[in-house]
């Protein structure tokens, strides 16, 4: 008896896991509402349908939810802006971080990686980031903490790496986001004899891809990409292992004040996984377009398949749900 009590005190810690199933509907209908706008050469309607649908389908949850991480300011953004709030108000109090359709580029030209991306935490725990660049570097799990070091050289962190998973640095395969910024990294990577991936848009698919070289074939994310893709990718690391180091890159008064105002008080500070979603974290992402890791929605004659993937950190639970939806008209 003492034993079942026990399990269940275990299950009812942190955020109910009954939330876990209802992000995958979230995540699901942003990404067939952009699916639909795959290849068509418009980011911003690809986006919009995606906001609208995961707006729609996150004012069904029975949580108290706050946006913390969304499509911007609310005069910038009229829906899921940061602050508003979502859900039926009669649940929990979470916040939420959310990139309806993370790579609206990729999207809009139908190249691999698009997603709907959901994370959820209790409230108060995720990390507030403007939307600013944040320097970035990821690996998946299994490595002692000290392997990478967002302040090394490039070439060191991939030498470290290569030395720890015990294969030559030519067997290494660096994601990049393709960029002139990238310039350098991407020289000095090249010089080592590691592979790199260039992606056009997607760093938090980059970094989830680091979790499964043998799927993806990444071993390391480096690189400046968004603040907000920086916290999502934080959520799912927290979820799956790996680790990740991030900085902000607050190079004007403006945007120090700014980032001042939303809690950050050390405009250098290196911010690990648990330091940007802490406690206990849910995290969803579907397929949009085809990817390494997740197919992207398929229409058939009757149904649409979505495959997703979402993740508990208190459990550590991985799960691939590939669904086949056959009631069309809510879609
Ligand atoms: C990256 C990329 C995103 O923003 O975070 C990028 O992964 C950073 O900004 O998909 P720039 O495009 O200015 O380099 C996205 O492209 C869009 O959210
Ligand atoms: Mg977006
Ligand atoms: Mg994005």
């Amino acid at each position: 008896m003492s034993k079942i009590m026990n399990a269940a005190d275990k299950i009812s810690a942190g955020l109910d896991r009954v939330l876990t199933m209802e992000l995958v509907r979230v995540t699901e209908r942003a990404a067939v509402a952009a699916a639909r706008l795959r290849g068509r050469g418009d980011e911003k309607a690809a986006d919009q349908v995606a906001v609208d649908a995961m707006r729609t389908e996150l004012n069904r949850l029975a949580i108290k939810g706050t946006v913390v991480i969304g499509e911007g300011e609310r005069d910038e953004a009229p829906m899921l802006y940061i602050g508003e709030e979502v859900g039926t108000g009669a649940g929990p109090e979470v916040d939420i971080a959310l990139d309806p359709l993370e790579g609206t580029t990729i999207c809009a030209k139908n190249l691999p990686n698009a997603l709907a991306v959901v994370a959820l935490a209790e409230k108060g725990s995720l990390l507030n980031a403007p939307d600013v660049y944040m320097d970035k570097i990821a690996i998946g799990p299994g490595y002692a903490d000290d392997v990478i070091d967002i302040d090394a050289a490039p070439a060191e962190n991939i030498a470290r790496l290569a030395k720890a998973k015990g294969v030559p640095v030519s067997e290494i395969t660096a994601c990049i986001l393709d960029r002139p910024r990238h310039a350098a990294i991407i020289d000095a990577v090249r010089a080592t004899g590691a592979a790199i991936r260039l992606i056009g848009d997607g760093d938090v698919a980059g970094v989830i891809h680091t979790t499964d070289p043998e799927e993806t074939g990444i071993d390391i994310y480096m690189g400046i990409g968004g603040a907000p893709e920086g916290v999502l990718a934080a959520a799912a690391l927290r979820c799956i292992g790996g680790q990740i180091q991030g900085r902000l890159i607050l190079d004007t008064p403006e945007k120090v004040e700014r980032a001042a105002r939303m809690g950050v008080s050390d405009p250098n500070k290196v911010y690990r996984a648990d330091e940007m979603a802490r406690g206990d974290v849910l995290f969803a992402a579907t397929g949009v377009t085809d990817g390494n890791m997740l197919s992207g929605v398929k229409f058939g004659r009757n149904s649409i398949t979505t495959h997703t993937i979402v993740l508990r950190s208190s459990s550590r639970t991985v799960r691939e749900i590939k669904a086949r939806h056959q009631d069309l008209d809510k879609f």
